[in-house]
């Protein structure tokens, strides 16, 4: 555990900054030909090239540097042995099991968790086979049509964020839909596009104690008892917990609970029990590629050098960015439309886990952790935000993700995506030189105090990094890659930064606080305890919701 500040390569990366950070790649392109090969890498057909940025070999290699001085290798081991990692709520941080497609036992704290994984596994193929094939029924006899997950944060983010990726694979006649706001609009919405009669809701929670979560579902609940009667909740209420308890006293047969462990971390947990209303969508088949992808990126991780690793490389380009270049955010920019939920996922992912301000040693970090993450997918971010991405006054480095082939074969659309990820990323690294612009301004016939005017506005510095990840198509397996690679990207820069990346004391004090706002919301008496802003606003709403 060192501050990542004190370590030797965060000096040298310093003084490196100050004098190759500026560095035109324009220039480097032009000066190798080779550079693409340089820098850039396969795995499985999927393809990362991360030549469009402000590196050289040298720069990697203290890159790669900081990465050993700070433990890197020792962490990623610690991590797949099974250590209590995530200190800070005494447990391990154990995901890569729920996807290790190996014969190797997993260990926490002695115990082989694998028997118990692969119990989980069946008992959710068994179950979503059932409800596929119409064995499963309602209370009244009709096959199920909806599957609706109950969940909030890492018990929503993740499914919601594969099935939509995953839509090509899902069969007609069988929606899967998502309630997770505590606003009841969300609920209310949802409930609208289903029957009672067709409809089996799936409580996801890891804690099962969860306020929206816990309100939506005995929204859900009296909606179904109201139209069915209470006897038919077995049939129309599954749980996925860790709390067997809680799920027994919300009245759902704990025969029918799809069990996980503190092991898992909610933002990790999509790999789990979590993933059943993924299973159920796109069939436990395509649910296993999901594994099988995310298997093979763990060994990845776990077996290639440093300097020729996908998630490491990737992690280390943004230490690069945000500790010595002045990067704050980064954009993440899928030209897939099944992938347009996959910013908000990565979100969570990244923010939740490296949003921290203490070291591990207790101490404030002094130095930049986590990152702002944004995205939308291609082409609209586009017409939206590209802008200051392109000639705004903060570098914000991105992730292009493109498929080589489209799901859905439209004339010459893929083609004209395609032709516009590979565009804005030459177009950022490249930008426009002056005399260019000049010219271009020149023959449409511009004078040159019209000239003057135009050239410094339509003129773009470039410079700007990115990375393009490119597949084939986007399959179950190729996602669970992804989803693999960023994790543990997340991961290694959480080790650079001397953070415990698997807590969230920012969102537990979330669900801590708004408990004490509802109840001076419904009471009548003055509210106390609060600052005058908080108070005001307290009384505000009281008069409103009385008008
Ligand atoms: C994820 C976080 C958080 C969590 C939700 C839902 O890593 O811990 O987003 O997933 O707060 O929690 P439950 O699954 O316990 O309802």
């Amino acid at each position: 555990m060192t501050n990542p500040i004190r370590l030797p390569a965060w000096a040298a990366l310093e003084a490196r900054a100050a004098s190759v950070g500026s560095w035109s790649m324009r220039a480097m392109f032009e000066a190798d030909p080779d550079r693409f090969r340089r820098f850039s890498l396969s795995l499985d057909g999927l393809l990362l090239d991360y030549s469009k940025n402000r590196i050289d070999s040298d720069t990697l290699g203290l890159l790669e540097a900081l990465a050993v001085q700070a433990g890197l290798p020792q962490a990623r081991d610690a991590m797949f042995a099974g250590e209590r990692i995530n200190v800070t709520e005494n447990r391990p941080a154990l995901h890569v099991a729920l996807r290790n497609r190996s014969h190797r036992a997993m260990m926490v704290d002695g115990v082989d968790v694998m028997p118990k994984v692969r119990a989980v596994l069946d008992k959710m193929r068994d179950f979503s086979e059932r409800v596929r094939s119409g064995e499963w029924r309602g209370a009244t006899g009709k096959a199920i049509a909806s599957v609706v997950n109950i969940g909030i944060g890492g018990s929503d983010l993740g499914p919601v964020m594969v099935t939509e990726a995953l839509k090509p694979y899902q069969r007609p006649g069988l929606a899967a839909r998502f309630i997770s706001n505590v606003d009841g609009s969300h609920a209310a919405e949802v409930l609208r596009l289903c029957d009672p009669e067709t409809t089996l809701f799936i409580v996801a929670s890891k804690t099962f104690t969860t306020q929206e979560t816990i309100a939506n579902a005995r929204t859900c609940r009296d909606w179904l008892v109201d139209k069915l009667g209470e006897a038919a909740i077995p049939r129309h209420f599954v749980a996925l917990s860790t709390n067997a308890g809680a799920v027994a006293e919300f009245g759902i047969d704990t025969a029918n609970m799809f069990e996980f462990w503190d092991w898992v971390g909610g933002r990790y947990s999509l790999w789990s029990a979590i993933g059943l209303s993924i299973a159920v969508a796109v069939g436990f088949e395509r649910f296993e590629e999901l594994l099988d992808g995310g298997f093979a990126m763990d060994e990845h991780f776990r077996t290639a050098p440093l300097a020729a690793n996908m998630p490491v490389i990737l992690a280390l380009l943004g230490v690069w960015y945000g500790n010595f270049l002045g990067a704050g955010a980064y954009a993440v920019l899928p030209y897939d439309q099944y992938l347009h939920r996959l910013p908000a996922y990565l979100q969570q992912l990244d923010m939740e886990s490296n949003g921290k301000g203490t070291a591990r040693d207790g101490r404030p970090a002094t130095w930049q952790t986590g990152q702002i993450v944004f995205g939308e997918p291609g082409t609209n971010g586009q017409h939206a935000f590209y802008q200051l991405i392109h000639q705004g006054t903060r570098l914000i480095p991105c992730d292009f993700l493109a498929a080589a082939q489209s799901h859905n074969p439209l004339g010459e659309h893929h083609l004209m995506l395609l032709s516009n990820v590979l565009a804005q990323s030459e177009a950022l690294m490249k930008g426009r030189a002056e005399a260019e612009v000049r010219a271009e301004l020149a023959a449409a016939g511009m004078d040159e105090a019209a000239i003057a005017l135009h050239l410094p506005h339509r003129v773009f510095e470039g410079n700007r990094p990115s990375n393009t990840l490119l597949y084939r198509r986007l399959d179950p397996r190729t996602l669970g890659m992804l989803i693999a690679m960023y994790e543990h990207k997340v991961f290694v820069q959480g080790v650079v930064w001397d953070v415990y990346s698997f807590d969230q004391w920012g969102v537990e004090l979330g669900k801590v606080l708004a408990k004490a706002v509802l109840a001076d919301l419904k009471a009548d008496t003055p509210p106390a305890g609060h600052d005058c802003s908080t108070t005001g606003l307290i009384e505000a709403i009281r008069g409103l919701r009385k008008s």
